[in-house]
Protein backbone atom coordinates (compact mmCIF):
# COMPACT_ATOMS: atom_id res chain seq x y z
CA UNK A 1 0.00 0.00 0.00
CA UNK A 2 2.54 2.51 0.91
CA UNK A 3 4.45 1.94 -2.51
CA UNK A 4 1.35 2.21 -4.50
CA UNK A 5 -0.24 5.16 -3.14
CA UNK A 6 2.32 8.21 -4.44
CA UNK A 7 2.11 6.20 -7.51
CA UNK A 8 -1.75 5.84 -7.65
CA UNK A 9 -2.29 10.26 -6.61
CA UNK A 10 0.85 10.68 -9.21
CA UNK A 11 -1.59 8.93 -12.48
CA UNK A 12 -4.60 11.14 -10.94
CA UNK A 13 -2.56 14.32 -10.76
CA UNK A 14 -2.06 14.24 -13.88
CA UNK A 15 -4.88 14.05 -16.08
CA UNK A 16 -6.31 16.67 -13.12
CA UNK A 17 -3.38 19.04 -14.43
CA UNK A 18 -3.66 18.31 -18.05
CA UNK A 19 -7.65 18.67 -17.77
CA UNK A 20 -7.33 22.46 -16.95
CA UNK A 21 -7.67 24.34 -20.59
CA UNK A 22 -6.28 27.44 -21.91
CA UNK A 23 -4.34 30.57 -19.96
CA UNK A 24 -5.56 33.41 -17.40
CA UNK A 25 -5.49 37.07 -18.45
CA UNK A 26 -5.20 38.44 -15.88
CA UNK A 27 -5.01 42.58 -15.06
CA UNK A 28 -3.87 43.78 -11.14
CA UNK A 29 -2.47 46.65 -9.74
CA UNK A 30 1.14 47.18 -10.32
CA UNK A 31 3.08 45.91 -7.20
CA UNK A 32 0.28 43.53 -5.61
CA UNK A 33 1.59 40.32 -5.86
CA UNK A 34 4.34 37.79 -4.42
CA UNK A 35 7.06 36.65 -6.16
CA UNK A 36 6.07 32.88 -6.47
CA UNK A 37 1.87 33.48 -6.58
CA UNK A 38 1.73 33.13 -10.22
CA UNK A 39 4.48 30.31 -10.58
CA UNK A 40 2.37 28.47 -7.83
CA UNK A 41 -0.98 28.79 -9.38
CA UNK A 42 0.35 27.65 -12.66
CA UNK A 43 1.91 24.83 -10.98
CA UNK A 44 -1.28 23.67 -9.38
CA UNK A 45 -3.85 24.18 -12.14
CA UNK A 46 -1.74 23.95 -15.47
CA UNK A 47 -3.41 27.03 -16.41
CA UNK A 48 -0.31 29.86 -18.42
CA UNK A 49 -1.19 33.31 -16.62
CA UNK A 50 -1.08 36.50 -18.59
CA UNK A 51 -0.72 39.17 -16.44
CA UNK A 52 -1.03 43.26 -16.76
CA UNK A 53 -0.72 45.52 -14.56
CA UNK A 54 -2.36 49.17 -14.20
CA UNK A 55 -1.56 51.83 -11.52
CA UNK A 56 -5.60 54.08 -11.61
CA UNK A 57 -8.96 53.19 -11.25
CA UNK A 58 -10.11 55.57 -13.94
CA UNK A 59 -8.18 53.56 -16.35
CA UNK A 60 -9.45 50.26 -15.55
CA UNK A 61 -13.01 51.92 -15.83
CA UNK A 62 -12.18 53.52 -19.34
CA UNK A 63 -11.32 50.17 -20.41
CA UNK A 64 -14.13 48.15 -18.51
CA UNK A 65 -17.12 50.32 -20.12
CA UNK A 66 -15.55 49.98 -23.34
CA UNK A 67 -15.93 46.24 -23.00
CA UNK A 68 -13.67 43.25 -25.35
CA UNK A 69 -10.84 44.02 -23.35
CA UNK A 70 -10.16 40.03 -23.32
CA UNK A 71 -9.24 39.64 -19.30
CA UNK A 72 -10.77 36.73 -17.27
CA UNK A 73 -9.92 38.83 -13.94
CA UNK A 74 -9.47 42.33 -13.01
CA UNK A 75 -9.21 44.03 -9.71
CA UNK A 76 -10.95 46.97 -9.44
CA UNK A 77 -11.25 48.88 -6.39
CA UNK A 78 -14.73 48.85 -4.75
CA UNK A 79 -16.22 51.99 -5.16
CA UNK A 80 -15.67 51.86 -9.00
CA UNK A 81 -16.43 47.82 -9.27
CA UNK A 82 -20.26 48.81 -8.20
CA UNK A 83 -20.37 51.76 -10.65
CA UNK A 84 -19.10 49.38 -13.83
CA UNK A 85 -21.23 46.33 -11.87
CA UNK A 86 -24.26 48.69 -12.42
CA UNK A 87 -23.12 49.01 -16.37
CA UNK A 88 -23.49 45.27 -16.58
CA UNK A 89 -19.68 44.47 -17.68
CA UNK A 90 -19.60 41.90 -14.90
CA UNK A 91 -20.89 37.72 -14.76
CA UNK A 92 -21.92 37.10 -11.06
CA UNK A 93 -19.61 34.82 -8.90
CA UNK A 94 -19.94 31.41 -9.24
CA UNK A 95 -19.61 30.27 -5.25
CA UNK A 96 -19.93 27.12 -6.00
CA UNK A 97 -16.70 26.96 -7.86
CA UNK A 98 -15.05 28.53 -4.98
CA UNK A 99 -14.41 25.75 -1.88
CA UNK A 100 -12.32 28.73 -0.12
CA UNK A 101 -14.58 31.31 -0.05
CA UNK A 102 -15.46 30.14 3.13
CA UNK A 103 -12.30 31.32 4.66
CA UNK A 104 -13.18 34.98 3.99
CA UNK A 105 -14.12 37.23 6.74
CA UNK A 106 -17.90 37.54 6.98
CA UNK A 107 -17.74 41.25 8.78
CA UNK A 108 -15.59 42.40 6.08
CA UNK A 109 -18.03 40.29 3.27
CA UNK A 110 -20.69 42.64 4.70
CA UNK A 111 -19.16 45.90 4.87
CA UNK A 112 -17.99 45.38 0.99
CA UNK A 113 -22.00 44.36 0.28
CA UNK A 114 -22.96 47.69 0.62
CA UNK A 115 -21.48 48.54 -2.60
CA UNK A 116 -21.86 45.06 -3.86
CA UNK A 117 -25.50 43.20 -2.65
CA UNK A 118 -24.91 39.92 -1.67
CA UNK A 119 -21.31 39.76 -2.28
CA UNK A 120 -22.51 39.20 -6.31
CA UNK A 121 -19.62 40.66 -8.37
CA UNK A 122 -16.43 41.25 -6.44
CA UNK A 123 -13.91 38.78 -4.03
CA UNK A 124 -11.92 40.90 -1.73
CA UNK A 125 -8.10 41.14 -2.82
CA UNK A 126 -6.27 43.63 -0.37
CA UNK A 127 -7.25 46.75 1.90
CA UNK A 128 -5.60 49.72 1.62
CA UNK A 129 -5.58 52.85 2.60
CA UNK A 130 -4.29 56.40 1.07
CA UNK A 131 -2.15 58.81 3.03
CA UNK A 132 1.08 60.93 3.42
CA UNK A 133 4.27 58.78 3.59
CA UNK A 134 8.05 60.49 4.50
CA UNK A 135 11.55 60.70 4.37
CA UNK A 136 11.74 61.21 7.89
CA UNK A 137 15.04 62.19 8.26
CA UNK A 138 14.30 64.96 4.88
CA UNK A 139 11.18 66.17 6.64
CA UNK A 140 12.04 67.51 10.23
CA UNK A 141 15.40 68.58 8.61
CA UNK A 142 13.00 70.93 6.81
CA UNK A 143 10.35 71.34 9.33
CA UNK A 144 11.71 70.35 13.27
CA UNK A 145 7.94 71.40 14.38
CA UNK A 146 5.48 70.41 11.95
CA UNK A 147 2.80 67.91 13.67
CA UNK A 148 3.98 64.73 11.54
CA UNK A 149 0.87 63.23 11.90
CA UNK A 150 -1.39 65.59 10.39
CA UNK A 151 -2.52 66.35 6.54
CA UNK A 152 -1.28 69.29 7.24
CA UNK A 153 2.24 68.19 6.78
CA UNK A 154 1.13 68.33 3.18
CA UNK A 155 -1.94 70.35 3.05
CA UNK A 156 -0.67 73.37 4.95
CA UNK A 157 0.74 75.61 2.01
CA UNK A 158 3.64 76.41 4.19
CA UNK A 159 4.51 73.58 4.82
CA UNK A 160 4.44 72.24 1.05
CA UNK A 161 6.18 75.10 0.64
CA UNK A 162 9.12 73.95 2.85
CA UNK A 163 9.19 70.08 1.35
CA UNK A 164 8.94 71.67 -2.40
CA UNK A 165 12.90 71.27 -2.65
CA UNK A 166 13.23 67.49 -1.55
CA UNK A 167 9.71 66.63 -3.73
CA UNK A 168 6.37 65.94 -2.94
CA UNK A 169 4.30 63.55 -4.95
CA UNK A 170 0.65 62.72 -5.11
CA UNK A 171 -1.26 59.78 -6.64
CA UNK A 172 -2.85 61.11 -10.46
CA UNK A 173 -5.94 59.99 -8.36
CA UNK A 174 -9.11 62.63 -8.47
CA UNK A 175 -11.82 60.59 -6.29
CA UNK A 176 -8.84 59.59 -3.68
CA UNK A 177 -6.60 63.17 -3.48
CA UNK A 178 -9.93 64.58 -3.99
CA UNK A 179 -11.54 63.04 -0.41
CA UNK A 180 -8.64 63.30 1.50
CA UNK A 181 -8.77 67.58 0.64
CA UNK A 182 -12.39 67.12 1.46
CA UNK A 183 -11.59 64.99 5.01
CA UNK A 184 -8.50 67.45 5.87
CA UNK A 185 -11.30 70.25 5.38
CA UNK A 186 -14.08 68.84 7.87
CA UNK A 187 -16.13 68.36 4.59
CA UNK A 188 -17.89 65.10 4.21
CA UNK A 189 -15.19 63.12 1.69
CA UNK A 190 -17.78 61.75 -0.15
CA UNK A 191 -19.67 64.70 -0.90
CA UNK A 192 -20.64 65.94 -4.32
CA UNK A 193 -21.78 69.07 -3.42
CA UNK A 194 -20.29 71.30 -6.15
CA UNK A 195 -19.29 74.32 -3.48
CA UNK A 196 -17.37 71.47 -1.14
CA UNK A 197 -15.60 70.66 -4.44
CA UNK A 198 -14.15 74.15 -5.19
CA UNK A 199 -13.02 74.30 -1.59
CA UNK A 200 -11.09 71.11 -1.97
CA UNK A 201 -9.96 72.42 -5.10
CA UNK A 202 -8.39 75.65 -3.73
CA UNK A 203 -6.83 73.82 -1.21
CA UNK A 204 -4.75 71.75 -3.79
CA UNK A 205 -3.99 74.60 -6.07
CA UNK A 206 -2.82 76.22 -2.76
CA UNK A 207 -0.35 73.26 -2.87
CA UNK A 208 -0.03 72.99 -6.90
CA UNK A 209 3.21 74.97 -7.27
CA UNK A 210 5.04 72.67 -4.94
CA UNK A 211 3.96 69.41 -6.28
CA UNK A 212 7.09 67.85 -8.48
CA UNK A 213 4.46 65.14 -9.93
CA UNK A 214 1.22 63.02 -10.03
CA UNK A 215 1.93 59.49 -10.15
CA UNK A 216 0.63 56.74 -8.72
CA UNK A 217 3.20 53.81 -8.70
CA UNK A 218 6.79 55.89 -9.88
CA UNK A 219 6.96 57.02 -5.80
CA UNK A 220 7.81 53.98 -4.65
CA UNK A 221 11.41 53.65 -6.01
CA UNK A 222 11.69 57.87 -5.80
CA UNK A 223 10.74 57.44 -2.00
CA UNK A 224 13.19 54.68 -1.49
CA UNK A 225 15.76 56.11 -3.24
CA UNK A 226 15.72 59.77 -1.29
CA UNK A 227 14.59 61.18 -4.88
CA UNK A 228 11.25 62.44 -3.53
CA UNK A 229 10.32 63.17 0.65
CA UNK A 230 6.49 62.93 0.30
CA UNK A 231 4.62 60.96 -1.51
CA UNK A 232 0.28 60.70 -0.94
CA UNK A 233 0.02 57.41 -1.38
CA UNK A 234 -1.04 53.46 -1.25
CA UNK A 235 -0.44 52.36 2.60
CA UNK A 236 1.61 49.24 0.94
CA UNK A 237 2.94 51.22 -2.08
CA UNK A 238 4.63 53.08 0.73
CA UNK A 239 5.63 50.37 3.00
CA UNK A 240 7.05 48.52 -0.16
CA UNK A 241 9.11 51.82 -0.67
CA UNK A 242 10.37 51.76 3.32
CA UNK A 243 11.56 48.14 2.95
CA UNK A 244 13.38 48.34 -0.05
CA UNK A 245 15.11 51.50 1.56
CA UNK A 246 15.83 49.51 4.56
CA UNK A 247 17.35 46.74 2.09
CA UNK A 248 19.55 49.33 0.16
CA UNK A 249 21.26 50.50 3.64
CA UNK A 250 21.93 53.88 2.48
CA UNK A 251 20.34 55.12 5.59
CA UNK A 252 17.12 56.29 3.89
CA UNK A 253 13.78 55.82 6.52
CA UNK A 254 10.37 56.42 5.57
CA UNK A 255 7.71 56.43 7.97
CA UNK A 256 3.62 55.73 7.03
CA UNK A 257 1.13 56.03 10.12
CA UNK A 258 -2.59 57.24 9.14
CA UNK A 259 -2.91 60.94 9.78
CA UNK A 260 -5.19 61.98 13.00
CA UNK A 261 -7.67 63.22 10.64
CA UNK A 262 -8.36 59.92 9.32
CA UNK A 263 -7.75 57.81 5.79
CA UNK A 264 -9.64 56.34 3.09
CA UNK A 265 -9.99 52.80 3.75
CA UNK A 266 -10.42 51.04 0.65
CA UNK A 267 -11.00 47.57 -0.92
CA UNK A 268 -9.76 46.55 -4.42
CA UNK A 269 -11.99 43.70 -5.39
CA UNK A 270 -11.48 40.49 -7.92
CA UNK A 271 -14.67 40.58 -10.70
CA UNK A 272 -14.93 38.38 -13.84
CA UNK A 273 -15.94 39.84 -16.70
CA UNK A 274 -18.76 39.44 -18.58
CA UNK A 275 -17.05 38.79 -21.88
CA UNK A 276 -13.89 37.13 -20.25
CA UNK A 277 -12.55 33.79 -22.29
CA UNK A 278 -11.96 32.13 -19.44
CA UNK A 279 -13.89 32.61 -16.50
CA UNK A 280 -13.38 28.80 -15.37
CA UNK A 281 -9.66 29.88 -15.26
CA UNK A 282 -10.77 33.08 -12.75
CA UNK A 283 -12.93 31.19 -10.26
CA UNK A 284 -9.77 28.62 -10.14
CA UNK A 285 -7.78 31.70 -9.65
CA UNK A 286 -9.92 32.89 -6.62
CA UNK A 287 -9.76 29.51 -4.77
CA UNK A 288 -6.30 29.04 -5.42
CA UNK A 289 -6.02 33.15 -4.28
CA UNK A 290 -7.98 32.27 -0.85
CA UNK A 291 -5.69 29.35 -0.15
CA UNK A 292 -4.35 30.98 3.17
CA UNK A 293 -1.15 30.39 2.82
CA UNK A 294 -1.51 32.16 -0.86
CA UNK A 295 -3.14 35.12 0.68
CA UNK A 296 -0.79 35.78 3.50
CA UNK A 297 2.09 35.02 1.38
CA UNK A 298 0.75 38.16 -0.80
CA UNK A 299 0.24 40.23 2.34
CA UNK A 300 3.60 39.95 3.40
CA UNK A 301 5.09 40.74 0.09
CA UNK A 302 3.05 43.90 -0.76
CA UNK A 303 2.19 44.85 2.84
CA UNK A 304 -1.21 45.02 2.39
CA UNK A 305 -4.13 43.77 4.60
CA UNK A 306 -6.24 41.27 3.59
CA UNK A 307 -9.66 39.80 4.02
CA UNK A 308 -8.81 36.26 4.30
CA UNK A 309 -9.90 35.38 7.90
CA UNK A 310 -8.15 31.73 7.43
CA UNK A 311 -4.75 33.77 6.19
CA UNK A 312 -4.53 35.72 9.50
CA UNK A 313 -2.01 33.82 11.79
CA UNK A 314 0.00 33.22 8.80
CA UNK A 315 0.71 36.64 8.24
CA UNK A 316 3.69 37.93 9.54
CA UNK A 317 4.05 39.93 12.93
CA UNK A 318 6.11 42.55 11.38
CA UNK A 319 2.72 43.33 8.62
CA UNK A 320 -0.05 42.07 11.21
CA UNK A 321 0.97 44.21 13.64
CA UNK A 322 1.52 47.19 11.84
CA UNK A 323 -1.51 50.18 12.46
CA UNK A 324 -0.23 51.44 8.87
CA UNK A 325 -1.21 48.07 7.54
CA UNK A 326 -4.07 46.39 9.79
CA UNK A 327 -5.40 49.42 11.19
CA UNK A 328 -6.55 49.16 15.65
CA UNK A 329 -9.91 50.08 16.35
CA UNK A 330 -9.68 53.32 17.47
CA UNK A 331 -7.93 54.22 14.03
CA UNK A 332 -10.68 52.67 12.21
CA UNK A 333 -12.96 54.92 13.52
CA UNK A 334 -11.52 57.35 11.43
CA UNK A 335 -11.00 56.07 8.64
CA UNK A 336 -14.04 56.19 5.66
CA UNK A 337 -14.89 54.72 2.28
CA UNK A 338 -15.35 56.11 -1.13
CA UNK A 339 -18.70 55.84 -2.46
CA UNK A 340 -19.82 55.54 -5.83
CA UNK A 341 -19.67 58.47 -8.12
CA UNK A 342 -22.23 59.80 -9.89
CA UNK A 343 -21.74 60.41 -13.61
CA UNK A 344 -22.64 63.97 -13.45
CA UNK A 345 -19.98 64.64 -10.35
CA UNK A 346 -17.54 62.76 -12.21
CA UNK A 347 -17.84 64.77 -15.30
CA UNK A 348 -17.10 68.35 -12.40
CA UNK A 349 -14.08 66.21 -10.82
CA UNK A 350 -12.50 65.07 -14.07
CA UNK A 351 -12.49 68.37 -15.41
CA UNK A 352 -11.25 70.16 -11.93
CA UNK A 353 -8.57 68.11 -11.90
CA UNK A 354 -7.13 68.12 -15.23
CA UNK A 355 -7.28 71.87 -14.53
CA UNK A 356 -5.16 71.48 -11.42
CA UNK A 357 -2.68 69.22 -13.00
CA UNK A 358 -2.41 71.47 -15.64
CA UNK A 359 -1.40 74.33 -13.70
CA UNK A 360 -5.16 75.89 -14.91
C1 LIG B 1 -1.05 48.60 -5.48
C2 LIG B 1 -2.02 49.66 -5.14
C3 LIG B 1 -3.25 49.04 -4.59
C4 LIG B 1 -4.04 49.97 -3.75
N1 LIG B 1 0.12 49.14 -6.04
C5 LIG B 1 -4.88 50.87 -4.55
N2 LIG B 1 -6.09 50.28 -4.95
Amino acid sequence: MIRTFPAALMILAVPAAAAAQGSLNFYNWSDYIADDTLSGFEAETGIDVNYDVFDSNEVVEARMLTGSTGYDLVVPSLEFMARQAQAGVFQPIDKSQIPNYDNLDPEILRIVSANDEGNTYGVPYMMYSVGPGYNVAMVEERLPDADMDSWSLVFDPDNAAALADCGIALLDSPSEITAAALNYLGLDPTSEDAGDLEQAMELLQGIRPHIRYFHSSQYINDLANGDICLAVGYSGDILQAKDRAAEAGQGVEIRYTIPAEGAQLGFDMMVIPADAPNPEAAHQFINYFLQPQVTAAISDAVFYANANKAATDLVSDEVRTDPGIYPPEETLAKMYSAKPHSARYDRSLTRAWTALKTGQ
